[in-house]
């Protein structure tokens, strides 16, 4: 009996090594903040858990387009940051799972509302006001009025002096231009980006690089996330970061379990995880100044106060659904994009 119940005990641990082998504890995820904090909370998570993350970074609007071209055959498990509207669009386009998070009640509201307008397949982890900010040295080098609104990058003067990225990649682009369709209405909103685009020096691909090209003196104003700007600032360059007077849009930065995940459960062990006080505290140590969804997790003192800026009505049921921002994209390809600078 004695012999039998050792076999028996044997073959348990021998089942369990097998079950491991064929299962090693691993997490695909993709990110679409900076890439500093998407290492930082990589690496963090496998501190945490021992879970191995294989972490790729890539912007809000092409990491959409790789979980759609993806959605066949899944290969990530947890998309993590990047801006709401197109984490809204694979929500309603079914590329994302439903689940809801025993962490959710440590939420604010705005990343509550984020979970529920997408049938929970999403949920807001942090927000940020957009903005720009420009090099001051470059400013007076060239003689350049100091802009206040965003319509002071329309003035001629300003010719080849402001970046922002292509709103097909990047999110903050896309907010960009759903931002001047909510503040100026439709028609004046496209007007507003014709003339800007005849300004731009370069559209880029992530949202965050025209201020980090600002920073390093190769640019003069940047239309980004106004955190990203102070991250410029806090770094020690010459850069001043702007509110615009006609007020702004702002976003619900997200984070979605991708649907049909391989790795489901390490998927929502992140995804709690990552809903934290102890996971969100981490942007205070890459200088990520966006303001974090966990009601119990600290914004830094360098964030832009966002009671203090004027901030739209930002209408995200509608400016990330599937219809309208393949519409407004499409428009800007060929309306704006295709115009002579
Ligand atoms: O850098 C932080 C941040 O501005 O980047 C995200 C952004 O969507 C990623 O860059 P793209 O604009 O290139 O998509 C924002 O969510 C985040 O606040």
């Amino acid at each position: 009996m004695k012999k039998l119940t050792v076999t028996f005990a044997g073959s348990l641990i021998a089942f369990a090594a097998s079950a491991t082998m064929a299962h090693a504890d691993k997490l695909t995820l993709y990110c679409s903040a900076q890439e500093d904090w998407c290492q930082l909370m990589a690496r963090s998570f496998e501190d945490a858990t021992g879970i191995d993350v294989n972490m790729t970074r890539k912007s809000s609007g092409e990491t959409f387009a790789q979980v759609r071209a993806e959605s066949a055959n899944p290969r990530g498990d947890v998309w993590w940051g990047g801006t709401g509207d197109p984490h809204l669009q694979a929500a309603e386009e079914g590329l994302t799972a439903e689940y809801i998070s025993p962490m959710r009640e440590q939420l604010h509201d705005w990343a509550i509302s984020q979970a529920e307008s997408a049938g929970n397949r999403t949920i807001g982890i942090y927000s940020g006001a957009l903005g720009y900010g420009y090099n001051t040295e470059l400013l007076e080098a060239n003689g350049l009025p100091e802009p206040s609104c965003w319509k002071d990058l329309l003035k001629p003067e300003f010719k080849g002096h402001v970046q922002m990225a292509n709103p097909n990649s990047s999110g903050t682009a896309y907010t960009t231009l759903a931002s001047m369709v909510q503040i100026f209405g439709e028609d004046e909103g496209f007007e507003f980006m014709k003339g800007l685009h005849a300004n731009i020096n370069q559209y880029t691909k992530s949202g965050s690089a025209p201020i980090k090209a600002a920073g390093r003196g190769e640019n003069t104003v940047g239309i980004v996330f106004m955190h990203d700007a102070v991250a410029q600032a806090v770094a020690g360059f010459p850069i001043k970061v702007v509110a615009p007077c006609e007020g702004t849009g702002y976003e619900i930065g997200s984070m979605s379990i991708i649907d049909g995940a391989r790795n489901m459960d390490e998927a929502k062990q992140f995804y709690d995880w990552a809903l934290s006080t102890d996971a969100q505290n981490l942007a205070l140590q890459v200088n990520a100044f966006q303001v974090p969804s966990n009601k119990g997790a600290e914004t830094s003192p360098s964030a832009p106060d966002m009671s203090t800026i004027k901030l739209i009505d930002y209408d995200f049921k509608k400016y990330g659904s599937s219809d309208e921002r393949k519409r407004l994209l499409q428009k800007w390809d060929e309306e704006v994009s295709v115009l002579p600078q």
